[in-house]
């Protein structure tokens, strides 16, 4: 379809300007008034705060839209390889504030709207952010597109539209209650639909097997169902720069479905049917590191990727080129296994659909894909029953069966032993036979990455050793990093301004430029002032803490923060129980040493994982008990913040004192949290695990209370017959605490509310806590010694903050540029 000549010639005047959406406040209040009035038809007598921040929005989007386009032009020209990252996750965070920043227009947008008589804060806290994702490794694919924006990487991210993303915590007696997410609810001014974008999806049904009219033998899947996937386009700015897109898949029942031809029988079957279909993108599993194995979740991770692959054959055979150069023209980042079913659709949409001889087929898949590994836990490794796979997707499980035949016969004639070459197949023989989707896509890409150093050589050596040894070449780390444009220069406007006025505003495009400020770390006026942008920070927090559960606190107290999901590996337990040390020790009248601290929580706990909700029940005893004793409460508060999000956690970074980063060694991939904490001078209590390993030798161990085992030293207790108990009978204090735990005074009578967790840690200690206990607590005096010499404790945080250069999401990218895409930045430059 072609376009008529006065569109073609109203979007080159856009380039000189003529017909431009402005940036000045003039522009803004214009097009916010327009929108408010024929976009949204509103009367002014009843116009809502939710009309107001839609009519923003949509001012906003336009600019946003046009620098999507703009983008699109400059990569088109430029021809470069295009980085497709797939993503069943993503958690963007309110938009509206972002995007003001990468567009440079915080203060005309707030002049505009004070001259109309309005608040852009209160327009910020309209916004209901798009909770697509679990944690850690949803908010990690969000800062990455925020880098490859800013650094002008031709790239797209595909995902799925979940109509309800992660639940709503509330806490309601102590215990987690969870409610549905209902982000839609007021629209989503952010996203364009695209009907016109949209491609058919297969499920279930059987293969047919043939030999064609030219001899080629064909293979025809005759599915059981099929559904639609259109496409929802959010922009995501780069800072200054480009726009990328961020394509969701949304599920409907496919155009075939009509309603007029049914009877009436018929009719309501059919309304059925519309209804199946669309659950597929209706809810985000909850689950986080813990897979839940469901028919409907392999439904889903499989519907967004034949989607995607689809509509990059379709980007790539329209722009006229051969499907034999798909990947020098694409790169596949896949983000953990969860879309990895890609490289056997790849493999189906090449040979069956495509006539691709295999091998052909075989060569640009492997060269196409890039797969990074987030997690070592076995109970989050995904593994797909042989049985389920081959019912929903079974011309998929031949092809799997196929490329694992190739697999296997390829390592026999390298003289593998028949023990290895069982623990490398793809398909686990174990129990019920299952597909090993790690597997799947080690042996479907030419790289595969870990997230931290640490945790890439830990996945060489444990969970892909034997592919490591066969391939040392594919494998290769790339470390975390965050972007600092959202979780400092939007989210700590106070910290950044200080920043700026001293070194200039280079750091928002290179953070490695904040080693300026370590000459500053020891100047008293320049710590008097980083003082008072962090109580100002706390300031605020106290007041949201109060608002959301009632709480005072004290801003001058020590903001001791642990963030994150509740997971025992994460062991936030462990800072529970010496939470309680100092609560038995403060009721002894012992109370010299303790610095005043608020211990701050937040997080969310899978919906079926009991042992992580008790430990959220654990907590708000704790507080309950804290908060309301006078002779304590003195000395220490204690807070959990319902309903952790990107959006409070902007709110969290900038108020803390120090950061918890304490899970047992070997089992945080990276954390990233960590870095966010930092950066915002946050000093870190931390083990050696995940990128911790990296912060502390980049801040400088005399920066950073380091405590407990390491990786190896966990291994040589659990191998030496590690016995919990014994640490619970030899060390008093130790007993005490865990003693405390079914007492009638943190129970309120209900001793056994705490038993599970209390035998857990006596008798399996999985996370060895006990073990570590020790180690913690003497550290945490090191931290309330450190608290009381102001100056030293601001050197320190300064000094954090000015070497986190290494910990930018800008950094991670350009490491996927260099060691696993090969392709440069195209910047844009206007
Ligand atoms: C991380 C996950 C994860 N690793 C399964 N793995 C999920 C696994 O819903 N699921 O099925 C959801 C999430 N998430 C996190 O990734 C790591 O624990 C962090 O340490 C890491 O920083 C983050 C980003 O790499």
């Amino acid at each position: 379809k072609k376009h008529n000549r006065s569109i073609e010639s109203y979007f080159e005047s856009l380039g000189t300007g003529a017909g431009e959406v402005g940036l000045s406040k003039e522009d803004i209040t214009k097009d916010f008034l327009h929108k408010l009035f024929y976009h949204l038809g509103r009367v002014p007598a009843l116009t809502t705060s939710n009309d107001i921040y839609t009519a923003m929005a949509l001012t906003i989007r336009d600019r946003a839209l046009r620098k999507f386009v703009r983008s699109i032009e400059k990569f088109t020209q430029q021809d470069a390889r295009g980085i497709a990252y797939f993503s069943a996750e993503y958690l963007p965070g309110p938009h509206l504030g972002n995007n003001l920043l990468n567009l440079e227009i915080v203060d005309e947008t707030k002049a505009a709207l004070t001259e109309l008589g309005l608040d852009l804060d209160e327009l910020l806290d309209e916004e209901e952010e798009p909770g697509l994702g679990n944690g850690g490794l949803g908010r990690l694919a969000s800062c990455f597109m925020d880098s490859l924006a800013t650094l002008g990487i031709p790239s797209i991210a595909y995902g799925i539209r979940y109509e309800f993303g992660i639940f709503k915590q509330e806490i309601r007696e102590g215990w987690q209650m969870e409610t549905t997410d209902k982000w839609l609810h007021n629209g989503n001014p952010w996203e364009v639909m695209r009907p016109e974008i949209s491609y058919v999806v297969k499920f279930g049904g059987r293969t047919e097997h043939s030999t064609n009219g030219q001899n080629r033998y064909q293979v025809d899947w005759l599915p059981e169902s099929e559904i639609k996937g259109t496409a929802y386009d959010t922009p995501i700015l780069g800072y200054q720069s480009n726009g990328i897109i961020m394509r969701l898949w949304k599920a409907e029942a496919v155009e075939s479905f009509d309603f007029s031809v049914y009877n009436m029988g018929d009719y309501y079957r059919a309304v059925e049917k519309k209804l199946r279909s669309e659950n597929i993108t209706k809810v985000l599993y909850p689950n986080d590191e813990n897979l839940s194995g469901k028919e409907l979740r392999l439904k889903q991770q499989y519907f967004f990727v034949s989607c995607s692959l689809q509509d990059m054959i379709n980007l790539h055979t329209t722009q006229g080129r051969e499907l034999k150069n798909f990947h020098e023209k694409f790169a596949i980042q896949l983000n953990d296994t969860h879309p990895s079913i890609a490289v056997a659709e790849l493999m189906r949409l090449f040979v069956d659909e495509h006539e691709m001889e295999w091998d052909e087929a075989w060569d640009i898949t492997r060269n196409t894909f890039a797969y990074t590994n987030h997690t070592l836990l076995p109970e989050a490794l995904e593994k797909w029953a042989v049985s389920l796979l081959g019912r929903i997707l079974p011309r998929h499980l031949e092809i799997i069966y196929e490329i694992n035949s190739r697999f296997l016969e390829e390592l026999r004639d390298k003289g593998f032993s028949g023990d290895q070459i069982a623990r490398m197949s793809l398909i686990d023989e174990n129990g019920e036979p299952s597909v090993r989707m790690a597997h799947l896509a080690t042996v479907g890409s030419f790289k595969v990455n870990g997230v931290s150093e640490l945790h890439s050589r830990l996945l060489k050596s444990q969970v892909l050793n034997d592919f490591a040894g066969l391939w040392p070449q594919k494998f290769t780390n790339v470390t975390n990093g965050v972007t600092h444009r959202r979780f400092l220069a939007m989210s700590n406007p106070g910290l950044a301004n200080l920043i700026s006025e001293k070194i200039g505003e280079g750091w928002l495009t290179d953070l490695t430029s904040f080693k300026e400020l370590e000459k500053l770390a020891e100047n008293e006026d320049f710590q008097k002032r980083w003082r008072e942008v962090k109580l100002q920070n706390k300031q605020a927090l106290t007041q949201f803490i109060k608002e959301q559960t009632g709480v005072t606190v004290d801003p001058e107290m020590l903001f001791d923060v642990q963030v994150k999901r509740i997971h025992e590996y994460k062991r936030q337990h462990l800072m529970v129980l010496h939470i309680i040390d100092l609560y038995l020790r403060i009721k002894d009248g012992k109370t010299e040493n303790i610095a005043a601290s608020t211990f701050i929580f937040a997080g969310k706990a899978a919906p079926g994982y009991f042992l992580a909700k008790l430990i959220i029940r654990l907590i708000t005893a704790v507080a309950e008990l804290v908060n309301e004793d006078e002779e304590v409460n003195r000395f220490i508060k204690v807070v959990f913040l319902p309903n952790f999000n990107v959006k409070q956690a902007q709110r969290i970074y900038p108020a803390a004192d120090l950061s918890e980063q304490i899970s047992m060694a070997g089992k945080e991939a990276s954390g990233t949290g960590n870095m966010k904490f930092a950066l915002n001078g946050a000093l870190t209590i931390g083990t050696l695990d995940g990128a911790n390993v990296e912060i502390r030798e980049e801040v400088g161990e005399e920066n950073f209370f380091l405590f407990g085992q390491t990786t190896e030293e966990i291994q040589q207790t659990r191998n030496e017959g590690y016995r919990p108990y014994q640490y619970y009978e030899e060390n008093p204090k130790l007993k005490k605490v865990l003693d405390f735990l079914s007492s009638e005074e943190l129970t309120k009578g209900d001793t056994e509310l705490f038993k599970p967790l209390y035998h857990n840690l006596l008798q399996q200690d999985p996370y060895q806590l006990l073990k570590d206990f020790d180690s913690y607590c003497s550290k945490k005096e090191e931290v309330f010694k450190l608290w009381n010499d102001k100056k030293e404790w601001t050197k320190k945080s300064i000094l954090n903050v000015a070497r986190m250069g290494k910990f930018s999401s800008d950094r991670s990218i350009r490491d996927y540029c260099e060691k696993i895409w090969n392709v440069k930045p195209v910047k844009l430059k206007e």
